[in-house]
């Protein structure tokens, strides 16, 4: 079964165009991976399809060096370019389905879902995680839906067997409770990306991943 064939790392760094210029990319995936990462997102919406390439390949590079799992936001196209080991759509990207078509079983795909009914429709599909929200207020995104909070995230868990991924105004403080109501793993943009010392944060929000797995 293509879903339960691996588990998404607990802590999910997207490194997003949108707060790092093109120039400065590598050098922030650098500070991600040195952290200690096992995954790791490129999202380049406002790049152009070149240069979104391009620094997928240089990131391909680093991650398969340290065997970090590698997901490329959105296109599918530059997923197989790179041999990346995954792809994460939205629900205005290619279907699941054709994704899957094109990219084989060995690949991982996430699906965005922002409700109960999306989740539930996601879950059907082949994918191997969905990620859900924004559970918090965001400004990283800027079309963001309305928070679902922690209860939307709850009836969320309970609703799906698949991985969840939560997203949106996750930070240090706040992901213990996204953890709590059984997310699998939480993804974070801006508390990552803002903080000034990157692999250190990194670090500190692994710790808390752990502390909370020993625990449970
Ligand atoms: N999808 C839902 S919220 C969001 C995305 C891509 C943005 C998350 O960014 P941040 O900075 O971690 O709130
Ligand atoms: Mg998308």
């Amino acid at each position: 079964m293509i879903r339960n064939k691996m588990l998404i790392p607990s802590i999910y760094p997207i490194l997003d165009s949108s707060l790092v210029p093109f120039a400065d990319l590598e050098k922030a995936a650098q500070a991600i991976m040195d952290g200690g990462i096992k995954i790791i997102q490129l999202r380049a919406k406002g790049l152009s399809s070149r240069e979104f390439l391009e620094s997928a390949l240089i990131i391909r590079r680093t991650t398969k060096e340290r065997n970090i799992l590698f997901i490329v936001n959105d296109r599918v196209d530059i997923a197989l370019l790179t041999d990346a080991d995954g792809v994460h759509l939205g629900q205005d990207d290619l279907p699941v389905k054709e994704a899957r078509r094109i990219l084989g079983n060995d690949k991982i795909i996430g699906c965005s879902t922002h409700n109960l009914r999306e989740a539930l429709e996601a879950a059907k599909l082949p994918v191997n995680y969905i990620s859900f929200g924004p559970i918090f207020p965001t400004k990283t995104k800027k079309d963001a839906q309305a928070p679902k909070g922690i209860k939307g995230l709850s009836e969320a868990r309970k609703a799906v067997g698949i991985p969840i991924v939560a997203i949106g105004g996750i930070t240090e403080t706040n992901m213990i409770h996204a953890l709590k109501q059984g997310a699998d793993s939480v993804a974070m943009i801006s508390e990552i990306l803002t903080s000034a010392d990157v692999s250190k944060k990194i670090n500190k929000l692994i710790s808390i991943a752990k502390d909370f797995q020993a625990n449970e």
